[in-house]
């Protein structure tokens, strides 16, 4: 069966080129059979949004033509912590373990009010601690990557882990992000004001999710990939946008 990658993203305020405000995105592979459904799944996820309703929406599909990589899902742990401090304190303790020295993990988090409001992924140098994607204020999207449902479900299943889209789309983009051998680590927590546990995720360590990074109401979020030895950029950044994958247990 040919796959199409189908995205959609929403905004408020205006569209993107306009200044206006993101809302919400969302990615999936389909089949030309099922595109009904998928792009009904899309429509219904930027509709219903905690960030508000949107006044300007994009669904797109788009043929594959590369073939697709199969992944198994990173092991999932859940760290209930009490606090943000505790959360945060968490997170860098992670990072560190991942080979991230503590001086340079500092100063990502110093930028990073500068970065909030980026609606993809910034990449940052585990040596030198620097921003070195060239997307501004867009970032990396990663993109055309799934779990089918009911493949995803029986794995949920298995492992009692809830079966939250959110979950399961934040374990597909960090399972292809990790695959890459030049990613040591990701960072992330969702800008949606009512969301806010994120994770740290790595290759050995899997998908380590942590229960507090923000205060509730907080509309920024984090997407930061530490990556090591990287010769070429592009072919990163391809990896990450171009490269269908798709997750099966
Ligand atoms: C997002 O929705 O923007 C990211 C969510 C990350 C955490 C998902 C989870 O609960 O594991």
């Amino acid at each position: 069966d040919k796959y199409y990658s189908v995205r959609m993203r929403a905004a408020k305020n205006g569209s993107y080129k306009h200044g206006g405000k993101h809302i919400s995105g969302g990615e999936l592979l389909s089949t030309y059979s099922n595109m009904k459904q998928a792009v009904n799944d899309l429509l219904e996820k930027g509709l219903n949004h905690s960030r508000g309703n949107p006044d300007f929406m994009q669904i797109q599909f788009e043929l594959i033509d590369e073939p697709i990589k199969f992944m198994k899902p990173l092991q999932v742990a859940t760290n209930e912590v009490e606090s943000v401090e505790m959360g945060q304190a968490l997170c860098r303790k992670l990072l560190e373990k991942a080979g991230i020295e503590r001086k340079i993990i500092e100063k990502a988090y110093k930028n990073m009010t500068e970065y909030s409001g980026i609606r993809g992924a910034i990449l940052i140098d585990i040596h030198s601690g620097e921003r070195i994607d060239d997307r501004k204020d867009k970032g990396v999207r990663v993109s055309r990557m799934d779990w089918l449902n009911t493949n995803f479900k029986k794995w949920a299943d298995y492992y009692n882990i809830p079966k939250y889209s959110r979950i399961k789309e934040a374990l597909v983009l960090a399972t292809k992000v990790s695959e890459h051998p030049s990613t040591v680590a990701e960072l992330c927590w969702s800008d949606d004001p009512e969301y806010i546990t994120g994770y740290v995720a790595t290759k050995k360590l899997g998908y380590q999710r942590i229960t507090k990074l923000k205060e509730y109401g907080d509309e920024r979020g984090c997407r930061i990939f530490f990556v090591d030895c990287l010769r070429d950029l592009n072919s990163y950044i391809h990896y990450l946008e171009k490269q269908p994958v798709l997750i099966q247990r």
